[in-house]
């Protein structure tokens, strides 16, 4: 069994949006249209408290894409995005969702941030993302969405260890940086997933 995840298709990853990703509303109708080829639809959600310590607003003398050690991590500083309940964390209401059966939610913790809808950065938690899918007898899992360089890319490689048969569905997904992302899909194609 075969399960589309759909990864933060929110208003803040949208043109126009706090951490907008360019072209990135291209892909929403290409969603909607493959969506109909799997046997289960989950999405994902990045739901940060407005004090999250991902933000670059969080800290003095920061800017955003500066880099700090969070907890031992490396940190990326991002704009103010995905605030919960804050219309830029919601999911876009041009993405059909009729098919979307659950909503993994992450980045809740302020101390530690989360780009795979599997696990936090530092596998401190576990979203339960891979119990659910192993629960509906899914082994093959496809990755589209927001953003191709961080939450997709984070997410295809946890599901690679999570024994699933990956590929990211590339004219489904754009990326904050183009180049990091042509180097993280090698990443992910030497780990064993594919790009469709
Ligand atoms: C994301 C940066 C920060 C993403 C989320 O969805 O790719 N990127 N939070
Ligand atoms: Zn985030």
């Amino acid at each position: 069994m075969k399960a589309l995840i759909i990864v933060d298709v929110q208003y803040d990853f949208l043109p126009g949006g706090a951490l907008a990703v360019a072209k990135g509303d291209e892909i929403i109708p290409i969603i909607n249209t493959i969506q109909k080829e799997y046997d289960l639809v989950v999405a994902s959600q990045d739901w940060h408290p407005a004090q999250h310590k991902s933000f670059a607003s969080q800290h003095e003398d920061k800017i955003t894409f500066d880099v700090i050690s969070l907890n031992g991590l490396d940190q990326v500083l991002w704009p103010d995005h995905c605030v919960q309940e804050s219309y830029g964390a919601s999911l876009s209401e041009d993405l059909d969702s009729t098919r979307v059966e659950a909503i993994f939610r992450k980045g809740m913790d302020p101390e530690i941030d989360s780009y795979s809808a599997f696990y936090d950065n530092g596998r401190r938690k576990n979203t339960g993302l891979a119990g659910y899918l192993k629960d509906r007898d899914i082994d093959e899992v496809h990755v589209c969405g927001l953003a191709a360089d961080y939450c997709v890319f984070f997410t295809a490689m946890d599901a690679l260890d999570e024994g699933f048969k990956t590929s990211i569905i590339s004219k489904a997904t754009r990326a904050i940086d183009k180049g990091a992302f042509m180097e993280k899909k090698n990443e992910f194609i030497q780990k064993g997933g594919s790009l469709l």
